[in-house]
């Protein structure tokens, strides 16, 4: 049985889309987290090594990290496609973008937001500016990240590209605007906001 450590309007929401997208079932765990107002603690029950959301059990198996979980949850249950298995094609643009969210998107957003300056050559991410040409340039030649099909992928960086427009952390372009829309117009999509 997968149990999701989980806390509403977080990252972990990510991985409730993942699983009403996948249709397996799983059950949720909600614990407390330290939060950014100072509020909130560490849950003992969480198996997350920082006490993160999310983090996800699988009979023996435990993971952490929104990637990992996603790569393992999409390798895992194939019923329903949700990304490229190895030897597929496409295979190498999924892990790509599956990495780029905690490893470029996120510190490249965030940290222009908090004001520090990128240091190019030494930070292992692109400058916030480049990334959304990026971004953008990809979104405007493809409905998804894999092209004509949606893909995890699409929920990782697509529900994090959403935020990032509400929360006004990015340039908001036609390109950008209409991806979101479509990404967050899917049954799935309602159905983890509902929960
Ligand atoms: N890189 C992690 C980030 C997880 C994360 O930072 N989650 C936030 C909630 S959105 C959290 O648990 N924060 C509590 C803390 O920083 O201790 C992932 O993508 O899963």
């Amino acid at each position: 049985m997968i149990t999701l450590y989980h806390s509403p309007q977080t990252r972990s929401s990510s991985i409730v889309w993942l699983l009403e997208e996948l249709g397996v079932p799983y059950g949720t765990k909600h614990v407390t987290f330290r939060r950014v107002d100072g509020t909130g603690a560490r849950d003992p029950v969480n198996p997350h090594p920082h006490g993160k959301v999310p983090a996800l059990t699988d009979g023996g198996d435990t993971l952490f990290e929104s990637s990992a979980i996603a790569l393992y949850l999409t390798d895992k249950y194939r019923a329903t496609w949700m990304g490229p298995a190895a030897g597929e094609a496409g295979r190498d643009a999924y892990l790509s973008w599956l990495a780029y969210r905690p490893g470029v998107l996120e510190p490249a957003l965030i940290l222009r937001r908090l004001g520090t300056p990128h240091v190019q050559g030494m930070m292992g991410w692109a400058e916030a500016n480049e990334v959304e040409e990026v971004l953008n340039a990809h979104l405007a030649a493809r409905d998804y990240f894999l092209g004509d099909r949606f893909s995890a992928v699409d929920i990782l960086l697509g529900g994090g590209i959403h935020f990032m427009l509400m929360a006004r952390m990015m340039s908001e372009t036609e390109v950008l605007k209409a991806y979101a829309a479509r990404v967050t117009a899917r049954p799935a999509f309602a159905r983890m906001m509902a929960a």
